[in-house]
C-alpha cells in the first residue's frame, strides 16, 4: 500500500478524540459484550434512523444471514442470485440448504422475478434476493410470488443501509432483511451486522439464537450461535451514526461527478440509479462495453498500474465457485445475464474521504484509455501519474 493508492473503498473514521469518551464509558462500566448499554442504544438509534420496528445487532452480516435462516426454520431449497458476495450463498450451505440460482435482471442486476417461478419445486421454502449495490429489488413482484407459493423472503440488504423507496425504508420488505456493517460498508462498526424484523416475537427468537439459544440462565431453547456485537463495535456505531448523513451526501456528490465525467465516454456504461427514493451510493459500478478499446480486465489492470484498485464486484459469479458449480442451477446456460455482467463490471473508488482530485485521477485514466491510440500505450506515458 502506498499513500497514492486508491482503493475501491476506505472507511470513514471520525476524529479519534470523538471516540475516546465512548471508550472511557466502557472502561468504567466493564461491560464489554452480551447486550450491554451501547448495544441497546445502537439498536434503538438504528430503528429510529432507518425507520424500522426491530433490529437485532450481530457480530457481522454473515452470522446475521445464517441466523435469519435459522430463525425462520428455512430448509430444503432456497432461490437466490449468483450475482453477489459469496456470503449470500454460503449462509445457505451453513444451514444445510440447497441454493437454487436464478438469473438477474439486466437493468437492476437483482434477481429477475420473471424467472423465479420456473425454479420453484416442492422443496422450495424461501427466496433470498440481494439489493445489489443498494439498488432495490422488485420487491412487489417477489412478494407476489412468495405469497402465491407460500414462501418466506429474506433480503440480503448488506449494501442497502439507509436506502428508501417511495414507501419508506427498503429494509421493511420481506420477512426479514439483513445488513452488514463491515469496514467497507456505508455505515460501519469495524465488523458488524443486523437483522431487521417486523415483530417483537421474532426479534426475541433471533436474540436467543445469537446468544447460544439461552432464554435465561438455565434454559437453552435452540442450538444457537455466538453472533453478538461487542460494546466497542456498538459504541463506534453510535458515533458513526452522527456522521453517516454527511458521508452519504459526499458519496452522492462523487456519484454525480462520475456520471457527468463518464456519461459521454463511448463504451463505458454507468448503471442508472432509478430504483430508490434515497440512494446510499454504496458502490459505483460501470459496465465496460464492446465500444471501449480495452476489455474490462485490461482496464482493471491499467487502473492498477496507476495505483487505482477498482474491484470486479461480482466476478466470479458465486455459482462458479467449486462448492456451487456442480449444481444444475449453476450451469452458465442457466445464468446468461449474470455471466455477461460479471465479465463487464468494474466498481470504481467511491467513499466519503475520496477527494475531487483523486476522483479526477480515476476519470483521467478512464478517459485516456477510451482513445484507442492511448489505450495501447504505457499508462504513465499517456496519463500523468498523480
Ligand atoms: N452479503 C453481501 C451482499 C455482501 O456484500 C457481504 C459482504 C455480506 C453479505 C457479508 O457481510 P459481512 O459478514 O462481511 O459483514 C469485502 C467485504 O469484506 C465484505 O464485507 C463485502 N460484502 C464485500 C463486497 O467486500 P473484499 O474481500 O472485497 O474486502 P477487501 O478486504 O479486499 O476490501 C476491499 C477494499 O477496502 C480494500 O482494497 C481496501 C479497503 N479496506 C478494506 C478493509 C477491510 C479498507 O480501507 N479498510 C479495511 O479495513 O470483501
Amino acid at each position: 500500500m502506498t499513500d497514492k493508492t486508491l482503493y475501491v473503498t476506505q472507511p470513514h473514521l471520525p476524529p479519534l478524540e470523538e471516540f475516546l469518551p465512548y471508550l472511557e464509558e466502557i472502561w468504567e462500566r466493564r461491560i464489554l459484550t452480551n447486550g450491554g448499554p451501547f448495544h441497546q442504544q445502537l439498536e434503538k438509534a438504528l430503528c429510529e434512523y432507518l425507520g424500522v420496528e426491530h433490529i437485532a445487532l450481530f457480530a457481522n452480516g454473515t452470522l446475521a444471514l445464517v441466523t435469519a435462516l435459522q430463525s425462520l426454520r428455512i430448509t430444503g431449497e432456497v432461490i437466490t442470485t449468483p450475482y453477489s458476495f459469496v456470503a449470500t450463498a454460503h449462509s445457505l450451505l451453513w444451514n444445510g440448504i440447497k441454493p437454487v440460482f436464478v438469473d438477474i435482471d439486466p437493468h437492476s442486476l437483482n434477481l429477475d422475478p420473471r424467472q423465479i417461478e420456473a425454479a420453484i419445486t416442492p422443496q422450495t421454502t424461501a427466496i433470498l434476493p440481494v439489493h445489489c449495490y443498494g439498488r432495490p429489488c422488485d420487491v412487489e413482484a417477489i412478494q407476489r410470488i412468495a405469497d402465491n407459493y407460500n414462501l418466506k423472503v429474506i433480503y440480503d440488504a448488506a449494501h442497502a443501509f439507509g436506502v428508501r423507496d417511495a414507501g419508506g425504508s427498503v429494509l421493511r420488505h420481506g420477512d426479514l432483511a439483513i445488513l452488514s456493517f463491515h469496514a467497507t460498508k456505508v455505515f460501519n462498526t469495524f465488523e458488524g451486522g443486523a437483522i431487521v424484523c417486523p415483530d417483537a416475537k421474532t426479534k426475541q427468537r433471533i436474540d436467543h439464537l445469537k446468544n447460544f439459544g439461552f432464554v435465561d440462565e438455565v434454559t437453552v431453547a435452540a442450538p444457537g450461535i455466538n453472533g453478538k456485537m461487542s460494546e466497542i463495535n456498538a459504541a463506534f456505531g453510535m458515533l458513526q451514526l452522527k456522521h453517516v448523513d454527511a458521508a452519504i451526501e459526499r458519496r452522492g456528490q462523487l456519484d454525480r461527478q462520475y456520471r457527468d465525467a463518464l456519461g459521454e465516454v463511448a463504451g463505458l456504461h454507468c448503471l442508472p440509479r432509478d430504483g430508490a427514493a434515497r440512494d446510499n451510493h454504496a458502490y459505483f459500478p460501470i459496465l465496460v462495453e464492446d465500444g471501449y478499446p480495452l476489455s474490462r480486465d485490461a482496464l482493471y489492470a491499467r487502473l492498477r498500474e496507476h495505483g487505482i484498485h477498482a474491484r470486479r464486484y461480482f466476478y466470479p459469479l458465486i455459482s462458479d465457485f467449486p462448492m456451487y458449480r456442480g449444481l444444475p442451477s449453476a450451469q452458465s446456460g442457466n445464468l446468461p445475464v449474470a455471466a455477461g455482467i460479471s465479465e463487464r463490471v468494474l466498481c470504481l473508488p467511491i467513499y466519503p474521504d475520496l477527494t475531487d482530485e483523486q476522483q479526477q485521477r480515476v476519470i483521467d485514466v478512464l478517459r485516456a484509455c477510451a482513445i484507442p491510440a492511448f489505450a495501447s500505450q504505457a499508462p504513465c506515458v499517456s496519463v500523468p501519474c498523480a
